[in-house]
């Protein structure tokens, strides 16, 4: 009886607290409405913002700003974006409207965030490998400048050029980033040159990008939307989406591009004469913290990296510099980055596509540049398309795809078999000791006969004519250790990759790896995939640059040494420039390899 009475007063105490407590928040709030301190509603974010619309007129030259269905920045479309930031909280905390307008950065401190967000834009980050954040701030659409050199818009016309077809792979990519892909491809394209879009869902995990998605796309007729059942891997996820093309061009993106106004007619202009031509945008980088786009330089080469075959970028060789006669006149590429190009169908068939043996990730761009070249076809930019893409921290799906790295060193072995002929040595997986855990390119016996097929040409043709100024680490035109007649013992060594780095002397250990010097035609002298460069009276490591004064050599007499300046050990033993006189520490001793390639030109020959 005692204990039941105990319970009693237990809950009628509780009672009293739980009543008390609601009616004092009840008074609370009531009390700030009456005040006048009520907070924007969410509904609120759909308030577009009219002032706008002169702007648009002027950023765009166009008059169509009321059919234009311009979603003004600040403004979102009616359904709540996927892992959206609390608007009402964010609004009172930065000033959001026009975020990331015409491709602007937008910085937003998240330390200023109380911690609920904060958690939120960390989660966001994490997951995605950039501010997702941000990102849903700016919002699904945003409008671009154009961006272009003079002289473009005048350039290319979209009369007369082929279709193409859009092919989108994606996975667990954000909203955001998504939508304002579509968005900027439908802003910026005229539409009569897009039969379709193609998104491949190749697998993902995320809710929002099932039905959310359908649901959106439903206002774009252009859009189909392809769902793989499993993950496939981009290569095949690509090939799915292929067999949904009509048009005569197919044009890969990834799926965190935003295209800039005049991006598609000069990317189709030259495919429409000569079907072997695979045309790349400039791509400029959008920011993986604030989605600001800035517009690079005009001028990028894209290359395979020795020994690693991974891509790279340099400015053009001098040879290119010099067949190109005008500021407008397309860049030619031994490689391509992979993401971004349009290809005809015609050609893309020819050449078997994308290698249904490579796996997830990677090395695919480097066949398909090894064999548009070798193959009677070339890779070309057009320097008036450029298109933004997001550069990751990392792979955000690796969490999805584990084995991403493996797949990527893989899909690498099946180039070097497939492609490279006896060069396939010189790259690093082949000839060292990981060879055994990194050099698996499983059965390539088919893609062997596609190539025999096709009747491509050797890859020591690519070498020659397409990539002359390559560094292949052991087949420069001068090779091996390089030895001071000062120091017999000791050896130039360039110590690290790392850039900025002083090469020194150090003893001799006939290993090769930093102690291995080429000089590549062009006169760059390499180690490690750097070259040495001559800044203030000092040696250098730096990133090798084609056209770069400071990095071109030349070895005569035992001296290695440009204009009159020779590389000397010092007293202290430093390895710096001085005025040649011949003396023992200016004397090197180098094994020479090789002739002169015929197709390079070094940047005072042209
Ligand atoms: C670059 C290329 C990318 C591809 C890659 C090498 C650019 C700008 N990007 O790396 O297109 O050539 O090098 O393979 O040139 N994806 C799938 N399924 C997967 C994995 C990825 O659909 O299993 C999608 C992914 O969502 C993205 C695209 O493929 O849209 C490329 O992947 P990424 O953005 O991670 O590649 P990126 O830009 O680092
Ligand atoms: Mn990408």
């Amino acid at each position: 009886m005692s204990r039941f009475r105990q319970r009693l007063s237990v809950y009628l105490l509780a009672l009293v607290f739980v009543w008390g407590g609601t009616s004092w928040l009840f008074l609370m709030w009531t009390q700030l409405e009456s005040e006048g301190i009520s907070l924007p509603r969410k509904a609120q974010r759909h308030a577009g913002d009219n002032m706008l619309k002169e702007e648009y007129r002027i950023a765009t030259g166009r008059d169509d700003v009321d059919n234009a269905t311009v979603v003004f920045r600040g403004d979102l479309p009616p359904e709540p974006m996927p892992n959206e930031p609390d608007f009402d909280v964010v609004r009172q905390l930065f000033n959001i409207t026009n975020a990331g307008d015409g491709g602007i950065a937008f910085n937003l401190d998240p330390q200023k965030l109380p911690l609920e967000e904060q958690k939120k834009y960390q989660l966001a980050f994490r997951k995605n490998a950039m501010n997702e954040y941000a990102s849903n701030i700016i919002g699904v659409r945003r409008r671009l400048r154009d961006p272009r050199l003079e002289g473009c818009a005048e350039r290319y016309s979209s009369a007369g050029l082929p279709q193409t077809s859009i092919i989108i792979c994606f996975v667990n990519e954000a909203w955001s980033t998504l939508l304002r892909l579509v968005h900027s491809i439908h802003d910026n394209t005229p539409p009569h040159l897009v039969k379709e879009v193609i998104l491949v869902d190749d697998g993902s995990s995320w809710d929002f990008l099932g039905k959310p998605l359908d649901a959106y796309m439903t206002r774009f007729p252009k859009v189909q939307i392809v769902r793989a059942r499993r993950g496939l891997g981009l290569m095949v996820a690509r090939t799915l989406g292929y067999n949904y093309t009509t048009a005569p061009v197919i044009t890969f993106l990834d799926s965190h591009c935003e295209c800039f106004p005049g991006w598609l007619e000069p990317l189709l202009t030259p495919l429409a004469t000569d079907p072997k031509v695979v045309t790349t945008p400039c791509i400029d980088g959008i920011d993986k913290n604030h989605f600001g786009i800035g517009v690079g330089p005009d001028v990028m080469v894209g290359v395979v990296e020795f020994p690693t075959l991974q891509f790279g970028w340099r400015i053009e060789p001098p040879r290119e510099k010099k067949r190109r006669n005008s500021k407008l006149e397309h860049v030619r590429s031994p490689a391509m980055a992979g993401g971004l190009f349009s290809i005809t169908r015609e050609f893309f068939d020819l050449l078997g596509g994308f290698d249904p043996g490579m796996k997830i990730w990677g090395g695919e761009n480097i066949e398909m540049s090894f064999k548009i070249w070798m193959c009677g076809g070339r890779i070309e930019t057009p320097i008036c398309s450029r298109v933004g893409h997001v550069f990751h921290s990392h792979n955000s799906y690796q969490g999805l795809r584990s084995g991403t790295f493996a797949a990527g060193d893989a899909n690498n072995a099946r180039v070097a078999e497939v492609w490279m002929d006896d060069y396939k040595k010189y790259f690093n997986h082949f000839s060292s000791k990981v060879r055994e855990t990194r050099y698996i390119p499983g059965d390539v016996s088919e893609r062997q006969k596609l190539r025999e097929r096709i009747g491509c040409k050797a890859f020591s043709w690519y070498i020659e004519n397409v990539y002359p100024e390559v560094a292949l680490p052991g087949d420069g035109i001068y090779s091996g250790e390089i030895r001071n007649e000062a120091f017999p013992k000791l050896c130039l060594d360039m110590m690290t990759s790392k850039e900025g780095g002083h090469p020194t002397m150090f003893g001799c250990h006939g290993q090769g790896g930093a102690q291995l010097f080429d000089m590549t035609d062009l006169g760059e002298i390499v180690s490690l995939n750097r070259c040495l460069a001559r800044v203030h009276g000092g040696v250098f490591n730096q990133k090798s640059n084609w056209g770069s004064g400071q990095h071109v050599w030349d070895f005569k007499d035992k001296l290695i040494q440009r204009n009159n300046k020779c590389l000397t050990v010092n007293a202290t033993r430093h390895v710096v420039m001085e005025k040649c006189t011949g003396k023992t520490s200016q004397r090197w001793s180098w094994n020479y390899h090789r002739p002169r390639r015929k197709n390079v030109l070094r940047i005072d020959e042209i």
